[in-house]
């Protein structure tokens, strides 16, 4: 028997799928090319028999993040998001860097994003709040919550409603505390949660939830690195929307904002008009972007 479904969790060669009169069932893609990710339409195979479903072909996708292996390989993340958040807190020490990274492999991959600020009981020095800035200042929405006392989530579900959203970010940020927070009653405890080292619950894999005013938001283990993958990045700008904006002023078409004569990019950043740091974390960006390439190497296969 066939049907159609989502996927609602996905780990490693296994994937939970939700069909459209909402029954849940464990299912196995067919064959090693089918790389099923959480957030995909899917048509399955139901074998009666056997009681194995199979999924034997994924949808189009609207819209797929994808990031790169270390060989410079594009391995998809998550299909289908109109919308990515961006998790920081001012515990655990915000790696900015991933956070730029993520915001442009949306950029590029045409989905919204905006940056969360957790913990925002815990009051924030002047140091983390100028971090916070440099997102605002490069255009992004930037929304303070806290899981803890509740503020900002009313705006939060409003942002989400009837979006595809997923939560990313470092460990320990929230991601979970804020979602169990808008969807009550709420049981992420049951598989995708595991326990790390020191006996905390951590999330191991990506699930999808329905949220009650409407849409879904997907939850995802916290990530060390995120590299966006390298063929999907806007060339230009490599999903830097300030950057792209300023590139209209360099002299040359194909600039790459590093070196070169009548860059309006690097005049921006020494002029205090684009953020520092964001556009050194462009250039480290630029220089990963090109060691990806080399390491994918000349005329590889590519399938
Ligand atoms: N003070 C404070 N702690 C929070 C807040 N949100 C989450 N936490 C705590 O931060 C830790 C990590 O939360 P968790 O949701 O598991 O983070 P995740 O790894 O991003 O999913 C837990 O101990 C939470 O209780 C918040 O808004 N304020
Ligand atoms: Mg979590
Ligand atoms: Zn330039």
């Amino acid at each position: 028997m066939e049907f159609e479904a989502q996927v609602i969790a996905a780990y490693g060669r296994h994937v939970r799928v939700r069909d459209d009169k909402g029954r849940i069932v464990q299912a196995r893609p067919f064959g090693r090319r089918l790389q099923v990710v959480c957030g995909d339409r899917v048509r399955c195979n139901e074998d009666a028999t056997h009681s194995e479903v199979h999924v034997t072909e994924i949808l189009p996708r609207r819209t797929l993040l994808a990031r790169a292996t270390l060989r410079g390989d594009a391995e998809p993340v998550v299909a289908n998001l109109s919308l990515l958040v961006a998790v920081m807190a001012p515990v655990p020490m915000p790696d900015l860097f991933i956070i730029d990274r993520y915001l442009c492999a949306a950029s590029s991959a045409g989905i919204r994003a905006l940056v969360l600020v957790n913990k925002s009981d815990l009051t924030p020095d002047a140091d983390f709040s100028a971090l916070t800035q440099s997102f605002e200042k490069a255009g992004y929405p930037v929304l303070l919550c806290s899981a803890d006392n509740g503020q900002g989530l009313d705006s939060l579900n409003e942002i989400l409603r009837n979006e595809t959203s997923m939560f990313v970010g470092q460990s320990g940020v929230g991601k979970s505390s804020l979602i169990g927070r808008l969807i009550p009653g709420i049981d992420l405890a049951t598989g995708e949660l595991d326990r790390d080292a020191e006996g905390r619950h951590t999330t191991t894999s990506s699930s999808l939830h329905d949220l009650p005013s409407g849409g879904h938001v997907i939850d995802s283990p916290g990530v060390r690195d995120f590299a966006p993958a390298i063929d999907s990045l806007e060339t230009r700008s490599l999903g830097f929307p300030e950057v792209d904006q300023l590139s209209i002023g360099c002299r040359f078409a194909d600039c790459q904002h590093m070196h070169e004569p009548g860059c309006a990019v690097r005049a921006a950043a020494e002029g205090g008009q684009m953020d520092e740091r964001r556009y050194e974390s462009y250039r480290r960006l630029r220089r990963l972007h090109a060691d990806l390439k080399a390491a994918q190497g000349p005329g590889r296969k590519r399938d």
